[in-house]
């Protein structure tokens, strides 16, 4: 990587991660490449942009110092997506003099469509193992639709794919690609997950397929499992 993306990349990583985010960088190309072109993100293949998932650690180290703030201001609506927004505002501020370009994973075009699709850029920049029904040989699902999964090969399934940062000025060309770890290498496996996520999802167990480092903690679970309108009891706040 050329130098200054490297120490793009070295700020990013040093202040994302203090707050439980992980990022992994790719080439816009790589992206636009596994893709129908009505999904195309309209930059140069070479075009630098990072993945950015949350860690089972983002909770304490992001949403609840933030949540603690905003709640003197009263002004959330949405706590996690703001959390979310509020650090990648603080990313374009740091760097006032180059282009950065934030999708978010709830951000849709006016087809409907995602503006990104989350689970191929974690893929394609190697962050985490894309699981769809062709990845199983003999499948036994017939006419239903399932849906694909990433497991990540430290959290499993305990982490949250949420934007995709662009740097249109910045050119990485020779940016090394990894293939993401595969970590749910049997058959057997794989089918467990698909068939978990896609009829079981809320039980959590398709995020426990490997065994893994960190997993949210019942806090954690209770926000999550709570339907978002009802969120706000439980931050201490009025609904
Ligand atoms: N828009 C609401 C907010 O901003 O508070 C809800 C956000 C939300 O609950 N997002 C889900 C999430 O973060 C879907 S991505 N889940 C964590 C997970 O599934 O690991």
């Amino acid at each position: 990587m050329e130098l200054h993306a490297a120490l793009v990349e070295r700020w990013l990583r040093d202040y994302l991660c203090a707050f439980g985010f992980e990022l992994h960088p790719l080439q816009v190309g790589w992206y636009n490449t596994v893709l129908q072109p009505s999904f195309h993100l309209a930059y140069p293949d070479s075009t630098l942009a990072f993945v950015v998932l949350s860690t089972p650690s983002m909770f304490d180290k992001a949403f609840k110092p933030f949540v603690s703030k905003q709640l003197l201001l009263k002004r959330i609506r949405d706590p996690v997506d703001q959390c979310i927004s509020h650090h990648l505002s603080l990313v374009k501020e740091h760097f006032p003099d180059e282009k950065v370009h934030i999708i978010y994973d709830y951000e849709m075009l006016p087809n409907r469509k995602p503006k990104f699709l989350a689970q191929t850029a974690a893929h394609v920049s190697g962050a985490a193992y894309y699981y769809q029904r062709k990845d199983v040989k003999c499948d036994p699902w017939g006419e239903k639709k399932i849906y694909g999964v990433c497991i990540h090969p430290q959290y499993g399934g305990w982490f949250a794919i949420r934007a995709i940062l662009i740097f249109p000025e910045i050119q990485v060309p020779f940016l090394e690609q990894y293939a993401p770890i595969d970590c749910v290498t049997t058959e057997e496996k794989r089918i467990q997950l698909l068939e978990k996520f896609n009829f079981h999802w809320q039980d959590w167990s398709y995020r426990d397929i490997i065994e893994v480092k960190e997993r949210y903690s019942e806090e954690q679970k209770t926000y999550f499992a709570t339907p978002p309108a009802e969120r706000f009891k439980l931050l201490g706040l009025q609904g």
